[in-house]
């Protein structure tokens, strides 16, 4: 099948997710074309199978906002025309939702059926979309695409009670890659981070509120007092200097690493011990699930979408929002002798086969001939 994804091409997870889909896709044989501002963080490289088309929004002084929507939607038409695109899969309701659905229609003057799937990642509902300035338009772009996934139960639910819709949502949860994560590294580079009787502790994401970068701060301060250990933070955003001057009045600098993005997550998840993501809101927690491949087991809220994916005293543990005494007493739990940690190491890395590519891509795959039909 030939493909069109529409996604951001930044580090977030929506991003990741539809970037290692579409390799995926690849794979197996379809065609898929990325369309989008920038190439995807993620894509590796293209190929005969792999194209990356690019969104360019001219500026002109007249508009206070140039019109993305316009130009995606514009270079949707020509690309679907000009390789013969059947499926057209967006990623994050907004704006791609509602430019896509202006697609299909702009096709469909010329005698053109373009099925669109659209999938539901998170903050496009229950933090961005629900605002009433783009509720209208998030509702009827859900209403109106032909498919319409969501990464967890919970972020169904969410959209259920948040938005008023008349129709199905199918559940497709992230994924990941289990034989990408096999490697083990060497000592000598675990030592550039931290010394070998400290423990190591990470943190990734894009450093936004809704992350409570104070409490992953708190829990490690809390926690450094009982476990020699070291805090990695992985990622950029606007919390980071909240948090750097956290660090400084905990006085705790030697204590914690402020990497900023980075494009080997894998490498310093490899090495460590303990992941934490207190987050106030999470329809998945992608990130978790890298750690988890990874055999990092997790301290995390048991917000949204987290307890379908981190298990309580199995892989990790889970805590309302907020709790940083019990988040850093469990991580204390999981880190305070060695048998403990390698039982939830192995168990961390067990819960996230539940999620391996191989069993979620043919969902996917499902979806789109369910689409096709119903065009
Ligand atoms: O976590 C973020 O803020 C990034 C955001 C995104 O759309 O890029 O992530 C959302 O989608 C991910 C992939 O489906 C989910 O794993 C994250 O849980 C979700 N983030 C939130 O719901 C806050």
């Amino acid at each position: 099948m030939k493909i069109a994804i529409v996604c951001y091409p930044t580090f977030g997870g929506s991003g990741v997710v539809a970037t290692e889909l579409g390799m995926a896709l690849s794979k197996r044989g379809h065609e898929i074309h990325f369309i989008t501002y920038k190439q995807p963080v993620r894509l590796e490289q293209l190929s005969s199978n792999i194209h990356f088309h690019e969104v360019n929004v001219p500026e002109y002084p007249l508009f206070h906002y140039q019109p993305y929507e316009l130009a995606l939607s514009s270079k949707l038409v020509d690309m679907v025309k000009l390789h013969d695109i059947e499926m057209l899969h967006v990623h994050y309701a907004i704006p791609h939702a509602y430019a896509g659905y202006m697609a299909k229609k702009m096709l469909e003057e010329e005698g053109i059926m373009l099925p669109m799937v659209t999938t539901l990642h998170g903050t496009d509902i229950t933090l961005v979309g629900n605002h009433p300035f783009y509720k209208p338009a998030v509702t009827f772009s859900i209403n109106n695409s032909d498919v319409v996934t969501s990464v967890s139960q919970s972020l169904k639910a969410d959209t259920l009670r948040l938005f008023n819709l008349k129709r199905e949502i199918d559940v497709v949860p992230n994924f990941i890659d289990t034989t990408k994560y096999t490697q083990s590294l060497s000592n000598c580079q675990r030592s550039m981070l931290a010394a070998n009787d400290e423990k190591i502790i990470t943190h990734v994401s894009n450093l936004r509120k809704v992350k409570r970068i104070e409490d992953v701060i708190t829990i490690f301060y809390l926690l450094q007092k009982k476990v020699k250990a070291k805090l990695i933070m992985v990622g950029q955003g606007p919390e980071r200097e909240m948090a750097e001057d956290m660090v400084a009045e905990l006085n705790i600098e030697d204590k914690v690493l402020f990497l900023g993005e980075s494009h080997e997550i894998d490498k310093v998840l490899s090495y460590s011990d303990l992941f934490l993501l207190p987050s106030e809101k999470e329809s998945f927690g992608l990130a978790a699930l890298e750690a988890m491949v990874n055999g990092v087991p997790v301290i995390s809220t048991n917000t949204g979408g987290l307890p379908e994916v981190n298990k309580h005293g199995f892989s990790g543990f889970l805590s309302n929002v907020g709790d940083v005494d019990e988040m850093a007493a469990n991580a204390v739990t999981i880190l305070k002798d060695e048998e403990t940690l390698k039982q939830f190491k192995e168990n961390a890395r067990k819960q996230s086969y539940i999620f391996d590519i191989y069993s979620v891509v043919p969902l996917y795959e499902d979806l789109y001939r369910k689409a096709l039909e119903m065009t």
